[in-house]
């Protein structure tokens, strides 16, 4: 069947509080594709399965980031917003795409490398076979663009070879993802250690900040933000604190580097730093109530669950028909 319009796909783990780096990096641009693409964005469960959960903390989550898809501006209406489990074909397609992708591609993915080393205890084949479940996620769609965050981009080029391979052997199966990284907030890095990324799972809760942290926690941690020793606030090579910092603002603000720059001439880091925590919480504070709203409402939240899932199963289930029929497998 022919496409009405290109198809965007994104997903999130509800493996945690979403970050600032979530929000700049992707969830601020999803709203932005709904004009011109079909939208798909998907509460990614069974991925956040590849690192222990607390069932219940799994199950809240579950709804907190499907209400902060919404709270962030996504129109239930215009978007289909469902939950990664109630699809199965997601998980049938990445036991097909296992199949078709080589133990070093997988081996190389980065952030297997960084998980594995994380939690050495358990490097379990769910996450060393993660992009593949990604694939089958974006594939299943006829995706043509998925924007994420630059930690992403690796995912989705393994995706676009698995792909490739695939209609090599069985031509016109499936549409060749892009990968789309914002310009900018593409990788907004940890406040306590500000070479690495800014991680929800990050166990050192001051080096983050959660979209639904209270103004003073947010102010609070901005005013902790590790820098350096200089005090002019400069967007320079090795300044990678306030290089974070000026992102965040810039991002938040519409502000360049260089306008960033002339405000606070001759003010100290302290000024700065207390300018953008206040900048932050402010711009957060319309999304924190839109959030606590749609908690209250469960229900709602339940009924769009149902219907997302439902309108994906009818789109991801033709794919996969597609493709079993391609291989050979028997359909009745
Ligand atoms: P986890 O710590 O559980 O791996 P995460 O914080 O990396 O989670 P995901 O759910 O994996 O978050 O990512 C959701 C989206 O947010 C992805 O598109 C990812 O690229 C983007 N993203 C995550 N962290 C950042 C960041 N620090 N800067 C910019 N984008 C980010
Ligand atoms: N792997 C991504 C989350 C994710 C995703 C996707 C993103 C799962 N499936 C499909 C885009 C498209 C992550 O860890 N951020």
């Amino acid at each position: 069947m022919p496409k009405e319009k290109p198809v965007s796909f994104s997903g999130i783990q509800p493996s945690g509080n979403l970050t600032i780096g979530n929000y700049l990096g992707a969830i601020k641009y999803f709203p932005t594709y709904s004009e011109n693409y079909k939208c798909f964005y998907c509460v990614v469960d069974q991925h956040a399965l590849t690192v222990r959960q607390v069932s219940a903390e799994l199950r809240r989550c579950t709804y907190e980031t499907l209400a902060l898809y919404i709270a962030c501006g996504l129109d239930p209406e215009k978007n289909t917003l469902f939950v990664q489990s109630h699809v199965s074909a997601h998980s049938e397609l990445a036991w097909i795409l296992n199949c078709f992708t080589m133990f070093g591609e997988l081996s190389r993915m980065t952030q297997f490398k960084e998980k594995s080393a994380k939690h050495a205890d358990n490097i379990n084949a769910g996450l060393f076979t993660y992009p593949t479940l990604m694939a089958a996620d974006i594939l299943l769609y006829q995706t043509d663009v998925v924007p994420v965050g630059e930690d992403q981009k690796q995912h989705v080029e393994l995706c676009r070879d698995v792909a490739v391979r695939f209609n090599h052997i069985y031509p016109d199966t499936f549409t060749i993802p892009e990968p789309i990284i914002s310009q900018s907030g593409a990788r907004i890095k940890s406040l306590a250690e500000p070479t690495r990324k800014m991680d929800k799972s990050d166990p050192n809760p001051n080096a983050v900040i959660y979209l639904l942290d209270d103004r003073d926690t947010i102010v609070r941690k901005f005013k902790r933000a590790v820098t350096d020793s200089d005090t002019c606030v400069k967007f320079a090579p090795g300044k990678d604190g306030i290089n974070n910092l000026m992102t965040i603002y810039s991002c938040f603000t519409g502000l360049d580097f260089a306008a960033i720059e002339r405000d606070f001439a001759g003010r100290g880091y302290g000024d700065f730093k207390l300018a953008v925590g206040e900048t932050v919480a402010d711009a957060l504070s319309p999304v924190q109530a839109e959030f606590r709203r749609l908690m209250a409402d469960k229900a709602y939240l339940e009924n769009m669950m149902k219907k997302g899932a439902g309108a994906a199963a009818a789109c991801a289930a033709r794919t996969l028909a597609k493709v079993k029929k391609k291989l050979g497998l028997v359909l009745i």
